[in-house]
């Protein structure tokens, strides 16, 4: 048997996409509350435009996404039915802390989740938690300047430390930052950072990137601390790089790729800047504001190494090689090689292995997959069933090319978590027809719909492959 008996195998959501209830239970407002669907999204999701004034708030629709919030029982019920061991979810920190700088917490926030983290251990269902899932609370980012200002850090501690404390014996295992690559790319999603045009935009990054390295160390040493069985992660958007041709310069730029991808995990995984960061901050004349103790901080290192997996990347160095592929928000050019989803991301199950074996070999840590999947257009039928064979192609390749990484190249994998198990908002649309789930959910891109939920053909596919142990695909 490839996968270890304990093998976390389950799926996974962020509150920003499945939860809904923004207004309720005494809930602040998060940057992600804000984010246009449409044309704009993308300008926003970078930080290249602000399209909120912060006084007149208004919200798109699908801000309330599958309202998890009021159908929590049922949804966990069917995760346990599909045979779930884990199930991985966020905290919206803007519920626990309303606006992120008070000294004491929401305790209906609190409570929310202490009642679902007890319904998820009523079956045995392991809770896996991201603290900060493309979420910050909207007043830190207005009177703070979000991951930009020190300050944050402490704000972050204060609220990491709160559901450690609270969640202790419910919560073993923790993510500290969702794709904390993803700051680079969607400042805006990833650390609530939208830029000034005179702001030197490499400079802001940099610093919001120490800050939140900073954070999830500290946070990995509280977590620690309060109780010794806790188990952290970091999380990286992962996807091997590629060189589009054996040119020289093709294969040096996937090199200088791979540290700017790598940079976050290798700090959080080795405990310190690597040679090639500190060099690139010289030469563009970042001059990080830090103390002395935050690289004794940093030394604090995560227990587990996590991802998301959806593609693979290709990567030109040489003018005139390769086409861009449209659609994602990490750059690659096309890769002759591979199909494309109706999104355009390309569908690579060997670069899956490929990454495994990347990942491993940099840091020799337990490694877990936290994302992965296919985002496509459903066609229910009038009982709102899906017949999703190409989801259930798409996960399968996955799972057996993840199965030759731990059987044959040896690789340490303690668990599998596939993207948006339930039907729920795309991060990249903002809306509803980009759905990855087992389970269907009537729900439309106006914000329209029943909220009804329906096994898919996938669901019994993945209850089959959970009570196989990954035997039967
Ligand atoms: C990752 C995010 C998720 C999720 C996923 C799929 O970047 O961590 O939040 O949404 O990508 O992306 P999309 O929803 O754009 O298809």
């Amino acid at each position: 048997m490839a996968f270890a008996e304990n093998f976390l195998w389950g799926g996974a959501i962020a509150a920003n996409q499945a939860e809904g209830g923004v207004l309720e239970g005494g809930r602040g407002l998060s940057n992600v509350d804000l984010i246009p669907h449409g044309e704009d999204r993308l300008a926003v999701i970078k930080g290249e435009l602000k399209m909120f004034d912060f006084d007149d708030l208004h919200f798109y629709p699908g801000v309330n996404a599958i309202d998890m919030y009021h159908h929590y029982l049922d949804d966990i019920r069917l995760f346990a039915e599909m045979g779930f061991k884990t199930f991985r979810l966020s905290i919206s920190w803007a519920r626990i802390f309303p606006k992120g700088d008070e000294l004491e917490p929401n305790e209906e926030g609190l409570l929310f989740y202490e009642k679902l983290f007890k319904e998820m251990r009523k079956y045995n269902i392991e809770p896996l938690v991201t603290l900060a899932h493309f979420e910050i609370p909207m007043h830190l980012v207005k009177e703070y300047g979000s991951w930009r200002n020190r300050k944050v850090i402490d704000f972050f501690c204060r609220y990491a430390e709160t559901v450690f404390k609270r969640y202790k014996g419910l919560v073993k295992y923790w993510l500290t930052v969702n794709e904390i690559n993803i700051l680079l790319h969607g400042s805006f999603m990833g650390a609530g950072l939208y830029f000034e045009p005179s702001e030197n935009k490499t400079h802001v990054k940099y610093q919001a990137a120490h800050n939140q390295l900073v954070a999830s160390s500290r946070a990995t040493k509280i977590a620690h601390e309060i109780d010794p069985e806790n188990k952290i992660g970091c999380m990286l958007a992962a996807g091997v790089h590629y060189p589009y041709s054996c040119h020289p310069q093709d294969y040096w730029a996937t090199i200088e790729r791979d540290h700017h991808e790598y940079f976050f995990t290798d700090v959080q995984a080795r405990g310190y800047y690597p040679s090639y960061a500190l060099k690139f901050f010289e030469r563009e004349h970042i001059d990080l504001h830090a103390e002395p103790s935050d690289f004794d901080d940093l030394k604090h290192t995560v227990d587990f190494v996590s991802f998301s997996y959806y593609c693979s990347r290709t990567i030109s160095g040489v003018e005139g090689h390769g086409e861009l592929n449209p659609g994602n928000l990490l750059q690659s050019t096309k890769n002759e090689y591979l199909a494309s989803s109706q999104w355009g991301w390309q569908i690579d199950p060997l670069g899956l292995r490929s990454t495994l074996n990347v990942m491993y070999d940099r840091y020799q840590k337990p490694l877990f997959i936290v994302e992965n999947g296919l985002g496509a257009i459903d066609e229910p039928d009038a009982n709102g069933y899906v017949e999703d064979d190409y989801r259930i192609d798409y996960l399968r390749s996955h799972i057996a090319a993840m199965k030759d990484a731990v059987e044959i190249d040896g690789v340490d994998l303690i668990g599998y978590t596939t993207w948006g198990c339930i039907d729920l908002v795309s991060a990249g649309t903002g809306q509803m027809s980009k759905r990855y789930g087992f389970i269907y959910v009537d729900l439309d891109d106006a914000g329209q719909g029943s909220l009804k939920r329906t096994p898919k053909k996938s669901f019994y596919w993945y209850k089959k492959v959970i009570a196989s142990n990954g035997e039967d695909l």
